[in-house]
């Protein structure tokens, strides 16, 4: 029994007295925003109605791992981070070693996801199969299946976990066999069970790795995309579904959906093809005046800059600059690492000039700079890097799910309104 599983237990009175005497009790009916017209009509920007412990942006400092800057946890590896995100701790070296085992032992994916992935037309997308290949094991469940059997509500987050450690133990096997499956590259790479979890992605991706740098860039990638609060289109989709007890399955399949949109998790794949885009055209890195043309044409036709901008930061993404640091260390000479680098140099100060002062956020998201990376240790088959996205994402989902079904959550359901109580109600205020 992970130590895990008895740590998350021992919050819950804690969490559940602080939600009910400190934060209810006390202020149930307070109001502590308004909502503008304008947020209405713009897909609830910065609305605040949600609770999300695991993680928090800041708009200046970026994502914060239960109040840890992520940029300090670069060293740690994603297990650490998953037992993070659920318990507010770092495991020490025996928790993280039980977690690790736990997670071997429920490792095997079963067969018929192997049959389902195979049976799928050959250009399906990557996104796709993934999203597939976990609602293939709904029938798994071990909440649907205690749920069904009269399971108490205060019983729901240990259900929850056991999901969980059974989606999150078969990622990496599965995600790597996606690989492998749809770019025709082989047998699957079985399990090393003397790896860690993010060791093993990047060995069973088939990548060659003689000095590790590749799983060491896996491993950084899993953590720093681990979970980005509650509101960003993936983790809201699948908190909305888990909030109906659907389960995480379900719910898991539901946010990699999100996660597949060129606006948000598809944006890495858009990103690198950009940068490729420029190699092309100018056989190698541009001159600043080149990359200048080059932006401002894109802009000219209606396009975004991909991997500028984000819907609550402010600067840099400080993932953007951790993964900077590793391309430092060990890719700088390549060209598509140059190029990124540029683009940092001309971007924002050309979607501040163009955008008139519209575009919020001018600076780089860590897409801008992800996928150049892969793409260096030769994972060069773009249309996958949002499963990769997706394989760390998914450690968010989970804690999420579990914290809400400890604190008995209900099901979530804003009020939407038509254009016709709109008018009225404006009409009315005027
Ligand atoms: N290039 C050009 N125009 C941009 C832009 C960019 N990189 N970022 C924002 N804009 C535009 C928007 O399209 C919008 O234009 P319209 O008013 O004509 O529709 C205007 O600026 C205002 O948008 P915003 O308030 O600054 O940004 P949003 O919160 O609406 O959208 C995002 C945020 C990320 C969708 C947007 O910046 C974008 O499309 N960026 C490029 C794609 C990208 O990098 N996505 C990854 C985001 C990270 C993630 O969620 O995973």
């Amino acid at each position: 029994m992970p130590r895990l599983r008895e740590k998350i237990r021992s919050r819950i009175p804690k969490m559940r007295s602080t939600i009910k005497d400190e934060i209810l009790g006390k202020y149930a009916d307070t109001v502590i925003g308004n909502v503008t017209v304008k947020q209405v009509c713009g897909g609830m920007r910065g609305i605040k109605g949600l609770l999300c412990n695991s993680s928090y942006v800041d708009p200046y400092k970026g994502l914060h791992i239960r109040g840890i800057p992520v940029v300090e946890l670069a060293n740690q590896i994603p297990e650490e981070i998953f037992y993070l995100l659920c318990t507010g701790e770092i495991p020490d070296k025996d928790d993280l070693k039980r977690l690790q085992e736990e997670l071997y032992l429920r490792s095997k994916v079963p067969d018929h996801v192997w049959d389902v992935l195979h049976s799928l037309p050959k250009d399906t997308h990557p996104m796709t199969m993934f999203s597939i290949a976990i609602l293939s094991m709904e029938g798994n469940s071990i909440f649907k299946e205690k749920y069904g059997a009269g399971m108490r509500k205060a019983d729901y987050w240990e259900a929850t976990l056991d999901d969980s450690l059974e989606i999150i133990a078969k990622l990496p096997a599965i995600a790597a066999g996606i690989y492998r499956i749809r770019f025709s590259l082989g047998d699957l790479i079985p399990y090393d069970k003397s790896l860690d979890w993010g060791g093993n992605f990047a060995k069973m991706l088939g990548i060659p790795d003689p000095k590790g740098e590749f799983a060491e860039l896996v491993r950084l990638y899993l953590v720093l995309h681990c979970d980005h609060e509650g509101g960003n289109v993936s983790a809201f989709t699948s908190r909305v579904v888990n909030s109906a007890l659907s389960n995480l399955y379900y719910a898991v399949s539901a946010g990699l959906n999100g996660l597949a949109g060129p606006l948000h998790g598809l944006a890495n794949q858009e990103c690198l093809k950009f940068v490729l885009a420029i190699h092309e055209k100018y056989d190698g890195v541009p001159s600043k005046e080149e990359m200048r043309d080059f932006v401002l044409s894109t802009l000219k036709l209606g396009k975004v800059i991909p991997g500028y901008g984000h819907a609550v930061l402010r600067a840099t993404d400080p993932r953007y600059t951790a993964f900077f640091e590793f391309g430092k260390k060990y890719c700088s000479k390549e060209e598509t690492f140059q190029i990124v680098k540029k683009l940092f140099e001309i971007v924002p100060g050309v979607l501040k000039e163009y955008g008139g002062g519209k575009i919020a956020d001018p600076w780089p998201n860590v897409d801008a700079i992800s996928g150049s990376l892969l793409f260096h240790y030769g994972l060069d088959m773009f249309d996958y890097y949002t499963v990769m996205f997706g394989v760390s994402r998914v450690l968010g989902f989970c804690a999420q799910a579990i914290m809400a079904r400890a604190l008995q959550a209900p099901i979530i359901r804003p009020k939407s309104v038509t254009n016709e109580w709109l008018i009225d109600a404006l009409k009315k205020k005027k």
